[in-house]
């Protein structure tokens, strides 16, 4: 993961990470994976396959839906959705891959299975997860996010979205340092669409050197996000556009990462940013 983050300075265009939702009931694609009840490894590893053909630089895996009004999940469901498929596929592809968790138990397994990065939208602030990633040396994305995903989206309020969110991450920051985990495992994201209104993921999203500017990598994922579906007024599966234009803007504001569900569109217009950029 070091050296991808390296590599991605010297091409001086982000990493797209492509995401692979393992859950019944994601907004965008929740369900495609499931087979009576069950994650369908054949279907994840053509839909991986699609993704590594895509131009993908990693992928994001998960097993916990996010988006505002899902169902918990327990422990043993959300890794019996994850574990099977990250080892089926670190024995087929090489793609480096991130596991989307905010539990504990689960951080460790993946660091185990060969998971290359961990993905908390909690920013390590369950019981036990700052002390599960001191406990390992993989690097670790520390996401804002305001309230569980059952009522974070019920009028979330803040006085400077952009002081509140950062003074937030400092204090992750801090937190993983007095813990330990070095200042140079973590990767930053201000948590696009997690307990903020339209006007507050804009503020954020103009704020995005502020970001890139405390020194840390930084992950933006607005892919297919209710923010472009409000701007657009178009359902989810008509969003690739405006998601590709954010992504070029967000690599354009210096961030490291874009996580996004149509990696081709992505790729494309990133190696379009790419080739007009001054050197
Ligand atoms: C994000 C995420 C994001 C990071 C999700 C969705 C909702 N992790 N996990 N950043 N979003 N780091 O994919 O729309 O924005 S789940």
């Amino acid at each position: 993961m070091a050296r991808l983050i390296k590599d991605m300075l010297r091409r001086g265009r982000p990493l797209v990470m492509g995401i692979l939702n393992l859950t019944p009931d994601s907004f965008s694609d929740g369900g495609v994976f499931y087979r009576e009840g069950r994650v369908n490894i054949d279907t994840v590893l053509y839909r991986v396959q699609g993704l590594i053909d895509g131009g993908a630089d990693l992928l994001d895996i998960g097993g916990e839906s996010t988006r505002p009004g899902a169902s918990k999940v327990t422990l043993n469901e959300e890794v019996d959705r994850v574990l099977p498929a990250l080892e089926a596929l670190r024995n087929r592809f090489d793609i480096p891959l991130s596991v989307d968790t905010s539990s504990p138990a689960l951080m460790i397994e993946a660091a185990k299975s060969g998971a290359v990065m961990i993905n908390d939208v909690r920013a390590l602030g369950r019981a036990g997860a700052l002390e599960a990633a001191a406990a390992m040396s993989l690097p670790i994305c520390l996401m804002h996010s305001r309230g569980e995903p059952q009522v974070m989206q019920d009028n979330p309020q803040y006085r400077d979205v952009v002081a509140e969110v950062l003074a937030f991450l400092q204090s992750r920051i801090d937190e993983c340092e007095k813990r330990g985990i070095s200042r140079t495992r973590l990767i930053l994201d201000p948590g696009f669409g997690f307990g903020k209104t339209l006007e507050q993921n804009l503020s954020l999203f103009r704020a995005l050197p502020a970001f890139v500017a405390e020194g840390f990598p930084v992950m933006v994922g607005v892919s297919r996000k209710s923010m472009i579906g409000k701007l657009l007024e178009k359902p989810v599966e008509q969003r690739v556009y405006g998601s590709a234009a954010l992504a070029v803007l967000a690599a354009q504001a210096g961030a490291a990462i874009i996580r996004v569900h149509d990696v081709v569109a992505t790729v494309d217009s990133l190696k379009m940013l790419e080739a007009v950029r001054p050197m």
